[in-house]
């Protein structure tokens, strides 16, 4: 068979909603394709620990404490998994996270934000694992099998971050003055950063149309964003909090909140690097990753031993 017909071959065998295989034939832009957005992925796991890392010494009960390590932990596997999934496409872990501490690649445009208090927790857990659901759930039908296959663990694991998030949320809206306008305060923080976590407008994202066809995404960035919305407004008003937006209404003929156009020009800046966290974020990835030498090379030593004492 020539390229056209594998090429024919492998979208046929995409629209019978067949799973592509990592010795299957695929074309390079999908592999590509797949790299750059896995690798994305997981750079956010790894890099979304830390934002959340900075509130564990600082957990107002031994509960919580045990919660957010523990949700932390998961993250830090939900790396591990899609670096594992890249790799399967040739991609390389030293060249994947070199590509993330020296800028070259993206993460998330969330973790470029502070978490100044202890609401920031909850609203990254019921905001940001929310959107991160959604987002996800969206991808378990997608084409690439180690991707789609990830993402049936990663989405159970998010329900129970979404779920503790909403939890201390919820606790703080139930509490006193302070804590209620707490809970506020991160809600008007992380709204906007949130719905941006989709990506730019169906009509300013490059990758979407070839990504679609080829079913690496199932669903374009606004759909997901309205998913999102129309499912946390009510969770929102069910705890007598106001969504930061003042277009914000409810269309009684299509069931979607309405709302307004995110700020694009904020989204651009962050993604270009210039957000207010991301030359922190960077450095203290590289450090860790630095700091972190000896346990890999100890590791490798181990399995070196191993192996010579297995063969004689
Ligand atoms: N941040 O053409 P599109 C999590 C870039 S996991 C930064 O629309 P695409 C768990 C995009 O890369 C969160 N950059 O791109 C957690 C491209 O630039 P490039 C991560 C963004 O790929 C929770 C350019 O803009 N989830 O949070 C962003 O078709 C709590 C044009 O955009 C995933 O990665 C952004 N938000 O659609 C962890 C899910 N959006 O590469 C810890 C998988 C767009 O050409 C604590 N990824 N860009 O230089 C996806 O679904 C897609 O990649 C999208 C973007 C939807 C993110």
């Amino acid at each position: 068979m020539n390229d056209e017909q594998k090429l024919l071959e492998f979208e046929a065998k995409v629209n019978r909603n067949e799973k592509i295989e990592p010795k299957d034939w695929m074309p390079e832009a999908y592999r590509k394709n797949l790299v750059r957005m896995m690798s994305q992925h997981a750079h956010s796991e790894i890099v979304g620990m830390l934002p959340e890392g900075n509130w564990i010494t600082r957990a107002p009960s031994l509960r919580r404490k045990i919660v957010l390590l523990a949700k932390i932990q998961d993250e830090a596997g939900h790396g591990l998994y899609l670096y594992s999934a890249a790799e399967t496409l040739g991609a390389s872990r030293e060249e994947m996270l070199d590509d993330l501490h020296t800028g070259k690649a993206k993460y998330s445009s969330i973790f470029n934000y502070p978490t100044l208090n202890w609401a920031d927790m909850g609203a990254i857990g019921w905001l940001v694992d929310g959107a991160a659901m959604v987002n996800q759930v969206s991808l378990m039908g997608t084409s690439y099998g180690p991707y789609s296959r990830a993402m049936v663990r990663i989405c159970r694991e998010e329900a129970f971050h979404n779920r503790q998030g909403y939890e201390i949320i919820a606790k703080m809206c139930s509490g006193t003055d302070q804590q209620r306008e707490m809970a506020q305060d991160a809600l008007n923080r992380y709204w906007g950063p949130s719905i941006m976590m989709f990506g730019p407008s169906d009509k300013d994202s490059p990758h979407s149309a070839q990504a679609l066809k080829w079913k690496i995404k199932s669903e374009t960035n606004d759909s997901l964003r309205q998913k999102f919305i129309t499912q946390t407004v009510p969770q929102a008003h069910a705890r007598g909090l106001t969504i930061p937006d003042k277009d914000l209404k409810f269309n009684e003929e299509t069931k979607q909140w309405e709302y307004s156009e995110p700020n694009w020009d904020e989204f651009f800046n962050v993604i270009k690097g210039n957000g207010p966290l991301n030359k922190l974020r960077v450095k203290t990835r590289k450090d860790a990753h630095d700091n972190g030498k000896w346990v890999r090379d100890a590791a490798e030593a181990y399995a070196k031993k191993n192996a010579t004492r297995n063969v004689a």
